[in-house]
Formats: C-alpha cells, sequence, structure tokens
C-alpha cells in the first residue's frame, strides 16, 4: 500500500512538471555514486511484455531475484529465459574482460535494450542494484516506467564492504537478518561480520556442546539503563535466543544467493563468559559463572593453560567451518582481561614451559594455535587489533577499531587490514547531540562524519595501502533492543558507508551525496525501514 502510495505521488509530480534532463539526473540518484555515468539521448520502456535473458546457467538467481524485484517495486511482470533471442529485455551476461577488477559491471541502457555484464556473478549483482535504483522512483506512465537513456562504468573502491551486528548483547531474528541482508545488496555491500558470542549470550548451534545453547544462550535478567549510571537496576525477566544450524545455513545461503560473504566471530579468549557458565571447567578458577547481565567485559576468560580449552574451541571451530563457506573465520581477541591468567598455576606453567615473558605473549600463543588451527582447515583468521598484542599470527587479518594505528601497524608488517575505527565506524555511537538522541553506547558519530572517512589514513606509506581490504560500519547492541531500533542507528549512516566503500575518492561529495539521499530514503521507505530523518541532521553536525 505504501509504495503504490508513494509511487502515485512520483507520478503525479511527473505529470505536473514534465520531464527534463533535471528529472531524469534526479531520477538516477544511485547509492552508492557509480565512478563513471553518462546519460544518452531517449528512454528504454520497461512494462510486462519484457523478459529478462541470462546469458550464462549461473545467472538464473540473479534473474529471478530481478524479476521479483521489479514486481515488488512497481507492480510489472516480466518473464525471465536463457538465452532467448526476444528483441525486448534485459540482458544479464558475465564478461571477465570488462575489467580487472571482478566486482565491476557495465549497465547500458537504450531505447532497444537493457544490458547488464559483470566482470563476475557478483558484478553482475551490482549492474542489476544500479538498475532496480533507477527503476525505482521512476517515471510511470501506462502501466510501463521510463528508464533514461545511460550507460554505467563502474567497480568498488574496497574489496571489504561491511556490516558487523552483534546478535549477543540482543538477539535479532533470522527474518531481521536477512532484511538486513537485503538492505546491504541494495548498497552494493558484500560482507556480513555476524558477531555470534559474548559475555551476555552464546548464539550458535554447536551440536558438540549442547549445553552452549541449553545454559549459554539465556541470560537470567538484563542491566536497563546505560552502564556507567551509578546504582545498576536490573529487569529480573530472563533473555535468550539462538540460531539452530538449519538457521545459520538459511542465513547463509540466502546471503549467497545476494553476493554477500557472511564471517561467523568466535570470540576468544575474552569475552567468553557465557561458554563459562556452561563448561565451567574451561576457566581458570573452575566458576561457577553465570551469563554475564550488565554490559562491560566479564574477567572471567578461558584458561590458556588448560588443553581442554583448545580441544573445546576446536571442536567448535569444526562446525562452524563446515557452516560457512566464506575464506574468514573471526576469533575475536579483543578486551581479555589478563587478571586470571597472572593468579592461575596452569597458565603461568604455559608461559614457562613456552618461554612466554607475559600475559599478552600467552594471549598471542593462544591466538597463533587457534590461527594454526584455523588455517590446517584451510580458513584464514581474522581478529580485533588486540591480536597485535605480544606477537600477530604471521596469516592473521586485523580488524582495527581502537583507531586506525592497530591497522597501519599491520599493513606496514604485510598483513591484511580491515579499517574499523570507531569514531566513523560505530554505529552504536550517537547520531546527534544525546539530548535529541535515544539511549546509544556513547560518542558522536554523523552523518557527515561517516561520509568523510577514510579506510587508507594519508599516514599509511604507498607501498602498504594494498594491505587495506576495506571497512566496516559495526553494531554493537547493548543499548539495541528491537529492530527498528537497529535500523534507525544504522541508516542513513550506512548509505554513506557504502560510498566510502565503494565510490571514488576524490570526486565523493557531501552535498551532492545528500541529494541523492534525499531520493533514496523513498527507497528506504519502500523497504519499511526506520531511518533516522535527514531534517534531524543539522543538529548532528554540532560536532
Ligand atoms: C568494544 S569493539 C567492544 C564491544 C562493545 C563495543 C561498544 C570491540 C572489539 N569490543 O564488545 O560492544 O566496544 O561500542
Amino acid at each position: 500500500m505504501k509504495l503504490f502510495h508513494l509511487y502515485s505521488k512520483v507520478f503525479i509530480l511527473l505529470s505536473i512538471v514534465g520531464f527534463s534532463m533535471v528529472d531524469m539526473k534526479a531520477q538516477v540518484s544511485i547509492i552508492p555514486e557509480p565512478n563513471d555515468l553518462e546519460l544518452g539521448n531517449g528512454n528504454y520502456l520497461l512494462d510486462a511484455s519484457d523478459m529478462i535473458v541470462f546469458q550464462e546457467d549461473q545467472l538464473k538467481s540473479l534473474g529471478d531475484y530481478l524479476r521479483d524485484k521489479i514486481s515488488s517495486l512497481v507492480g510489472i511482470n516480466v518473464k525471465i529465459a536463457q538465452k532467448n533471442t526476444s528483441e525486448k529485455g534485459i540482458v544479464l551476461s558475465i564478461d571477465q574482460s570488462i575489467s580487472d577488477n571482478e566486482e565491476a559491471y557495465k549497465l547500458e541502457i537504450s531505447d532497444e535494450l537493457v544490458k547488464i555484464t559483470g566482470a563476475s556473478k557478483s558484478g553482475v549483482m551490482y549492474g542489476i542494484q544500479s538498475l532496480l535504483q533507477i527503476i525505482f522512483p521512476a517515471n510511470y506512465q501506462d502501466n510501463a516506467v521510463v528508464l533514461p537513456a545511460l550507460t554505467i562504468n563502474d567497480a568498488p573502491a574496497f574489496k571489504w564492504r561491511g556490516m558487523h551486528l552483534d546478535v549477543c548483547r540482543h538477539f535479532f531474528s533470522v527474518a531481521f537478518i536477512k532484511h538486513m541482508l537485503d538492505m546491504m545488496a541494495m548498497h552494493k555491500l558484500n560482507t556480513f561480520h555476524w558477531h555470534l558470542t559474548d559475555d551476555q549470550g552464546w548464539r550458535i548451534e554447536i551440536k558438540k556442546y549442547p549445553k552452549l545453547t541449553e545454559i549459554s544462550s539465556v541470560r537470567k535478567e538484563t542491566m536497563v539503563g546505560h552502564y556507567v549510571e551509578e546504582n545498576q537496576v536490573f529487569d529480573g525477566t530472563p533473555y535468550g535466543g539462538y540460531y539452530t544450524q538449519e538457521q545459520i545455513k538459511e542465513v547463509v545461503d540466502y546471503a549467497a544467493k545476494l553476493c554477500i560473504t557472511v564471517v561467523p566471530e568466535i570470540e576468544m579468549p575474552g569475552h567468553a563468559v557465557a561458554a563459562l557458565a556452561a563448561y565451567p571447567e574451561l576457566s581458570c578458577t573452575g566458576g561457577p559463572f553465570d551469563v554475564y547481565t550488565k554490559w562491560g567485559v566479564s574477567k572471567d576468560v578461558f584458561c590458556a593453560g588448560k588443553e581442554e580449552t583448545f580441544t573445546f574451541l576446536q571442536n567448535v571451530i569444526d562446525e562452524v567451518v563446515d557452516l560457512f563457506p566464506g575464506p574468514y573465520i573471526h576469533v575475536g581477541g579483543d578486551e581479555c582481561p589478563k587478571d586470571r591468567w597472572k593468579e592461575c598455576p596452569l597458565c603461568q606453567k604455559r608461559m614457562k614451559d613456552n618461554g612466554l615473558k607475559d600475559e599478552l605473549e600467552l594471549q598471542s600463543y593462544f591466538i597463533k594455535r587457534m590461527e594454526k588451527y584455523i588455517a590446517s582447515k584451510g580458513k584464514k583468521l581474522i581478529g580485533w587489533d588486540e591480536i597485535l598484542e605480544g606477537g600477530l599470527p604471521e596469516e592473521a587479518t586485523v580488524m582495527s577499531w581502537r583507531g586506525y594505528e592497530g591497522g597501519v601497524e599491520a599493513a606496514h608488517s604485510g598483513h591484511d587490514v580491515v579499517m574499523t575505527p570507531g569514531e566513523y565506524c560505530y554505529f552504536d555511537h550517537y547520531q546527534s547531540t544525546p539530548d535529541d538522541e535515544p539511549l546509544a553506547f556513547g560518542g558522536l558519530t554523523t552523518l557527515s562524519k561517516v561520509y568523510e572517512f577514510k579506510p587508507i589514513p594519508p599516514s599509511l606509506e604507498k607501498k602498504s595501502r594494498n594491505h587495506i581490504l576495506g571497512a566496516q560500519a559495526n553494531v554493537w547492541t547493548e543499548y539495541i533492543k528491537t529492530d527498528d531500533k537497529v535500523e534507525y542507528m544504522v541508516f542513513p549512516r550506512l548509505c554513506a558507508m557504502a560510498e566510502v566503500l565503494w565510490s571514488n575518492d576524490s570526486t565523493r561529495n557531501y552535498d551532492d551525496f545528500l541529494k541523492r539521499l534525499n531520493v533514496h530514503l523513498q527507497r528506504l521507505d519502500v523497504e519499511g525501514v526506520n531511518y533516522r530523518p535527514l531534517e534531524k541532521e543539522g543538529e548532528g553536525n554540532k560536532e
């Protein structure tokens, strides 16, 4: 209903002003902005007589996706066929030779044809996303959409274009995760970092350790308000949730259809008290423990002295590896207090036996050992920048969150890096002055601040720049309980992040982005996204 309402508004508006180049330009308000877009002469009329033609078998699922999207966006039901000779239609094909960048695509709209050529399947997906943004909001007349003739040549600036979601502090349904994946695809993002375990809850079924779902997935209550408040109050209500392995597969498959890779995160050695509540024998003290009910970090962590800890984590990794076909396994590694290790005879013995000079080196031993195991499974380890402390495993990729420094250091020493410095990438931060906003973690990360973000810091020497794979937005959910609030915190900041990661840095322009965003928000309306309204942005500029 909402869609058709909007839709008729666009129609009425256009009938009044008539079509002009200016309307066309507004219509082609693509986010992230394409690198090269040239408007041509004429229009293509998209209607129910159209046919989507896919030239390669592997493009069938994308053809189906495009057909369904066109139908839900503008109510036009086109057909789909393989290698049809139909004169009028949307042709999808792969041609590696169009670019060295395998995510590149070319979109050509002429009077006769709409043609999407990708350097790979994901390239075709990005061409489809640009086409969908041109289709809506579009010029709609007599059951047809008028598409302006144009040529787009486009490719992303960065390989890792991501969003992270913490489902431990608060849990989100499979349906909502799929919706967020849809929104990521719309913005040409390709990596979903799923934060699945933490002190406050373990959210992934591991068949070998059923107590992880029976015990570790539920906390007996949750703190109310901000954790810096002096009088901490708890709600007295149990809170929990987890994903079965079937559900995990369902999400991973869904993401794959959208050309999104899922990176699972299993936290170690810290942020682990939920697991220890079920298996206290893996701690230094033996427990007992509760799944954490407040925010912040538990001092109880996996014992680095016990062999059982490694056996447990390796068994967990075995099941995780089978569920996630992507190349990376995230092992956390952040914020691991060393208090227990300092007093644990087994940890101290491990240090002595291995010539480790302090607990930082013990943490490094831990991560290096897991890295070897993960590599033996054909996967790559990625971790938060604390994995640099005490020495980094040779093949590790670093996710730099405490500013740029960790990432710069890692790139200098030849490691790949994903940049997520808090001041630009933390979407649990306020978007404006706290008085005008719902409760958030802290900080101030306005829309314009996100837009200013440069994943490659100027201080990084040229030869190390290719180690910056890209960046991602991190959505920590201590103060985000509902789907609506996730959307409020994520949009429109994710639109800015998408442009940072995709578009040409030298031509990006915030005012131009805002103009396009005004149009783009209609697309988010159609998807029912509860974004933060733009008119509030002025306040957010008080930095
Ligand atoms: C730090 S970023 C954390 C998270 C918190 C977040 C809140 C990181 C690796 N660890 O556990 O949720 O700050 O902003």
